[in-house]
């Protein structure tokens, strides 16, 4: 399981009074604690809050790679957010930009700007494309089904690995009224973007989006990731603090027959972290 950490987030209290107060040292613990934890790749969103997103973006990831050199996963649904980032990061151990829609009513080419990003910034650096249109997001599996089609052979008619993307079918919260189809359907198009390539893309989802606003938030994150190992998710932007969600992780995986099983196969996954 690619684990991508979450925590750098400016949605988050702490590190949205970090970026306002440029205060290096809460930005550095949270990558340090991330990546002893097991991150593959540490999230870099700036928020909402923040006046200044490229400057914003750019101050991240240098405060980042000032004390760790975990490869970063660049998060903005603006390209000039991304652009800014990648005047600075180092992606010679990998590099993801995140999150890219398939196009937006303002901008029909926005997937083939992440792409051009990601094939300039070199051979480790891979992209998350999710599936949403100038529509929206759609609420059926149909739907992000075709629309992950369309990002696969978009990419790979440019020339780019399906191994270098990862589709996001966006989960969304479950306690939002009428929302409680949409993690069956998620399962579903998980299943069914397994299928789109061969080899197939990497599948990743923001998980803590589906328990936001309700009351059992781990439970509610820890079994839908188990869920979702079973049908094929081999990625995912996480708590990576969350050390029982870790270990469920590398139960999941060791049942789907991902990890050969020993008695310590919990400390031999979080070994090879
Ligand atoms: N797909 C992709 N990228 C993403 C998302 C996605 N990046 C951002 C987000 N979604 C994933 N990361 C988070 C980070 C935090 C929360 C949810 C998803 C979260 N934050 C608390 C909240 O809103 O309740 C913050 C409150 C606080 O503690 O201060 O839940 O889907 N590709």
């Amino acid at each position: 399981m690619i684990l991508i950490a979450e925590r750098i987030n400016g949605m988050f209290k702490d590190v949205k009074q970090a970026i306002a107060e440029k205060d290096k040292q809460v930005i550095q613990e949270l990558a340090k604690k991330q990546t002893e934890a097991g991150a593959a790749y540490l999230d870099v969103n700036v928020g909402t809050a923040a006046a200044d997103q490229e400057g914003t973006m750019q101050w991240l990831v240098e405060t980042i790679q000032e004390t760790c050199s975990t490869p970063l996963c660049l998060d903005s649904q603006k390209p000039d957010v991304i652009a800014a980032g990648l005047k600075v990061v180092n992606a010679q151990n990998g590099l993801i930009l995140n999150s890219a829609p398939l196009n937006k009513k303002a901008d029909e080419e926005i997937l083939d700007k992440y792409v051009e990003m990601a094939a300039q910034a070199g051979p480790k650096a891979s992209i998350i494309a999710l599936t949403m249109d100038k529509n929206g997001v759609p609420q059926d599996i149909d739907t992000r089904v075709a629309i992950a089609a369309e990002i696969v052979s978009k990419a790979t008619e440019i020339g780019f690995d399906a191994r270098r993307l990862f589709i996001d079918p966006i989960i969304l919260p479950v306690r939002v009224p009428n929302a409680q189809v949409q993690p069956g359907n998620i399962l579903a198009a998980i299943d069914q973007i397994g299928y789109l390539a061969d080899p197939a893309p990497h599948i990743t989802i923001g998980l803590s989006n589906l328990s936001q606003g309700a009351t059992e938030r781990s439970l509610i994150n820890r079994i839908f990731l188990a869920m979702a190992v079973s049908r094929g998710l081999d990625s995912a932007i996480v708590d990576v603090l969350d050390e029982k969600l870790i270990n469920i992780v590398a139960t999941a995986e060791m049942l789907m027959n991902k990890q050969i099983y020993s008695d310590s196969f919990l400390k031999v996954y979080t070994a090879g972290k």
